[in-house]
């Protein structure tokens, strides 16, 4: 069971530039919503190898059990980190300034040799890292386990509000099933 109660991150999210912070954010605050100790920082491939290094090394002795890291461009951060720990990592892809349409970040996160798997999500998805990252801990988790089982349902829930919000439009439906 992961230690929830000390506040001690559990994740760790970085992302290579400040300037990835707006994209990063939902992951954040999905994990905050679900009262799951996380860090924040910024750590880049190519300006901080160094750093990098030493992120990714201390990780799991420092207690993270899963890293988020996001990049943009020639995006090689959460490859790297990968490479350098036996933690999951989960890549997010951003479309940045130096980017071309975000093919760069997406390609350089997910084409990742054997061997050194990425979790990547979607570009710009910040928000399904932090639920994945949640649902790699609730795995061994029964609290985050039963939180995402209630965030499962409430979205289930709004897109049925939505099926009647069409049918009360007169949109014709037929089906009746779940
Ligand atoms: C990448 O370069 C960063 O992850 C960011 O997406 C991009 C631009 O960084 P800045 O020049 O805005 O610091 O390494």
């Amino acid at each position: 069971m992961s230690d929830m109660s000390n506040n001690a991150p559990l994740v760790g999210i970085i992302m290579g530039s400040d300037s990835d912070l707006s994209v990063m954010q939902p992951a954040a605050d999905f994990l905050r919503s679900q009262q799951i100790p996380f860090e924040l920082t910024v750590v880049s491939a190519h300006r901080t190898p160094l750093r990098m290094v030493e992120y990714a090394n201390s990780a799991s002795s420092r207690g993270l059990k899963v890293i988020i890291a996001g990049a943009g461009g020639a995006a090689h951060l959460p490859g790297m980190v990968a490479s350098l720990t036996t933690l999951p990592v989960i890549g997010v892809p951003v479309k940045s300034s130096n980017s071309i349409d975000g093919w760069d970040s997406v390609l350089s996160i997910l084409q990742m040799p054997n061997g050194v798997p990425v979790a990547t999500v979607a570009l710009n998805a910040a928000k399904n890292a932090g639920i994945l990252a949640a649902e790699i801990l609730g795995a061994f988790d029964p609290l985050i386990s039963s939180q995402l089982h209630k965030y499962k349902q409430q979205m289930i829930n709004e897109v049925q509000e939505k099926v009647e919000a069409l049918k009360g439009k007169g949109w014709a439906n037929g089906f009746d099933g779940k």
